[in-house]
């Protein structure tokens, strides 16, 4: 079995260690840290999605899996952050209020920072109130919005009228994401820009910081 499809069962099945060394093996092999992600890691965890969803898979393995995943990310991280060192502008990334989902989220501040971005990670349920804040205080250029719910999806939008009626709305761009997640809807509460994946949210990213 080839490297990469080694490294996705093992996330698969939930054994961190062995995604560990395997990550590490792939790039020893001389593969570029954004292909041991997208081809790798990546397509792993869109499998573990996948039997989620048709109950093969439950809530317990998920978190396993996860886990493999978060160690994986470990590996592969420096690298991806090496690649390019100067800063394309700040984004400020979170997870909505009320959803602790944070893999896609951490996924997507990975590659920002793989793109030179300086990714300020909020991590998840975070409020309107706490981006508020956190925008008057880092001044970042792009303000990233996860939700993975649909439950969740609404505060995204709560989030971007707290900007507005706090008067800093025109000061940065925002952008949105996660899986239940549109364009349509974007447009809908206003939002700058919308990213079905993580490495569309650097193109996305890079136009609404003026850098593309
Ligand atoms: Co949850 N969960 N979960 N879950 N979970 C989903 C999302 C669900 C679709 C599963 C299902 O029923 N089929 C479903 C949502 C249904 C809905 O609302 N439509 C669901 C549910 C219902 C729940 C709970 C309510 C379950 C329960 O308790 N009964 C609960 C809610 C907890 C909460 O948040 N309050 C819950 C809990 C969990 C776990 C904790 C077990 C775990 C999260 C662990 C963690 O994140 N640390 C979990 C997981 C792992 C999933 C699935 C299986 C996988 C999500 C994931 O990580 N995908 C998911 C099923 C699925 O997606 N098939 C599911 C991999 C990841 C790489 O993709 O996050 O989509 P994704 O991110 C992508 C893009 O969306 C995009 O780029 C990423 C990379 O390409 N993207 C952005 C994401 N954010 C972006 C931001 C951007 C731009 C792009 O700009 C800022």
């Amino acid at each position: 079995m080839a490297v990469l499809e080694e490294l996705s069962q093992a996330l698969i099945n939930g054994n961190a260690s062995k995604t560990k060394e395997l990550a590490q093996k792939a790039i020893d092999e001389g593969m570029a840290a954004g292909q041991v992600l997208s081809e790798g890691l990546i397509v792993g965890m869109n499998e573990v999605g996948r039997r989620f969803k048709n109950n093969e898979f439950y809530v317990p393995e998920v978190l396993i899996a996860a886990r493999a995943m978060h160690v994986g990310m470990g590996v592969l991280k420096p690298l991806l952050s090496e690649a390019e060192a100067a800063s394309a502008g700040t984004v400020l990334i979170g997870t909505v209020k009320g959803d602790l989902h944070d893999i896609g989220k951490n996924l997507v501040s990975m590659m920002l920072e793989g793109a030179g971005f300086n990714v300020v990670d909020m991590g998840v349920d975070v409020s309107p109130e706490k981006f508020l804040e956190a925008v008057r205080d880092k001044k970042p250029q792009v303000v990233g919005l996860s939700a993975l719910l649909t439950t969740t999806m609404p505060a995204m939008k709560t989030t971007i009228e707290a900007l507005k009626e706090a008067g800093v709305r025109d000061s940065v761009k925002v952008m949105i994401g996660g899986a239940p997640v549109t364009q349509r809807y974007a447009d809908e509460i206003g939002a700058d820009g919308y990213a079905p994946d993580a490495a569309s949210a650097v193109d996305v990213a890079r136009r609404l910081a003026g850098r593309a």
